[in-house]
């Protein structure tokens, strides 16, 4: 977490750090003590963790993915679980926008090309690919989908997208399944929630239908796609490309992506500005001070 959040929680409370090597053993004689985990969307907290820390009550995740805590483990537990909304959700679709453009338009292999001196000895770039009047898919009409829907309407973009439950007052154009979003989309944005529903909801199918001209961006989950799949059809031209902040088994991602043609990857930055993760500091630690208030966390989720 940002250094002025880390300061206000020593200065308020007494912190386990789990990930620094040197805190192993005090953690493992204050177990029966921790009243609360702070920890990351991606990492969250496992059942066995959880049965270790008996008078555990709080589990802030600094982010708004909830797939690495069992929410229904933790209320069976009496255990608040509670994330950051709102806060990251502009730079989140930023970085969905940035991918999309960087894929587009080969901002990556541009910069390559004037660096190694590509330029300078004239050679040929190839031309990138416009979004205006093409079609952009959000898969996920959450927060996040719409704030990156609002965008791709900047760049002229006619939006379509697929939500798991109704969306009333969007002027979007609603689509029944996800293949047949990917069949209505040149650019497909991933940006529904993880969980058992929507595991590999991005299959062969899904990119079968978005085609050979087809773009896929995901700022979701890397659980949401299924990679081999994703890797075969980037290889054997089934999608033009991918922009991808986020994989299966971060940071140890597939082997493939290293050499994955017309790809553009991120180290899981959506969230990951000084503004937001500002932000998103405070809420933990407002759900910290609730808690330990003996009132509910503000933005508790189960
Ligand atoms: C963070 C995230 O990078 O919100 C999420 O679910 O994955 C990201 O915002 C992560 O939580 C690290 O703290």
């Amino acid at each position: 977490m940002m250094p002025l959040i880390e300061e206000e929680l020593d200065a308020a409370y007494k912190v386990y750090r789990l990930y620094k090597a040197g805190e192993k053993a005090a953690i493992e004689a204050a177990l029966s003590t921790i009243r609360a985990v702070i920890t990351g969307g991606g990492a969250g907290l496992s059942n066995e963790w959880i049965e270790r820390l008996p008078a555990l009550g709080l589990i802030a995740i600094n982010g708004v993915g909830t797939d690495k805590v069992d929410l229904d483990f933790a209320r069976s537990r009496n255990i608040h679980v509670s994330t950051t909304p709102g806060v990251l959700t502009d730079d989140v679709a930023d970085i969905g926008i940035a991918l999309m453009l960087a894929v587009l338009r080969h901002l990556p292999q541009g910069d390559q090309f004037v660096r190694n001196g590509d330029w300078m000895q004239r050679k040929a770039f190839p031309l990138g690919t416009s979004p205006k009047g093409k079609r952009i898919g959000i898969l996920g009409l959450g927060q996040i989908g719409k704030a990156v829907a609002k965008r791709a309407e900047a760049f002229g973009m006619n939006v379509h997208y697929w939500n798991r439950s109704l969306v009333s007052d969007t002027p979007w154009t609603a689509h029944p399944s996800p293949v047949e979003l990917a069949r209505n989309s040149d650019v497909l944005v991933v940006c529904v929630a993880a969980n058992a529903e929507t595991q590999n909801i991005v299959n062969v199918d899904v990119l079968t239908a978005l085609g050979g001209n087809g773009v896929i961006v995901n700022v979701a989950r890397g659980s949401v796609i299924d990679e081999d799949a994703l890797l075969a059809a980037l290889e054997k031209g089934v999608i033009a490309g991918a922009g991808l902040d986020v994989f299966v088994n971060e940071p140890a991602i597939r082997g493939g992506f290293f050499t994955a043609p017309h790809t553009v990857l991120m180290p899981h930055q959506g969230s990951a500005t000084f503004e937001t993760r500002m932000g998103m500091g405070a809420l933990v630690l407002s759900n910290l001070k609730a808690y330990f208030a003996g009132d509910v966390p503000p933005t508790k989720v189960n």
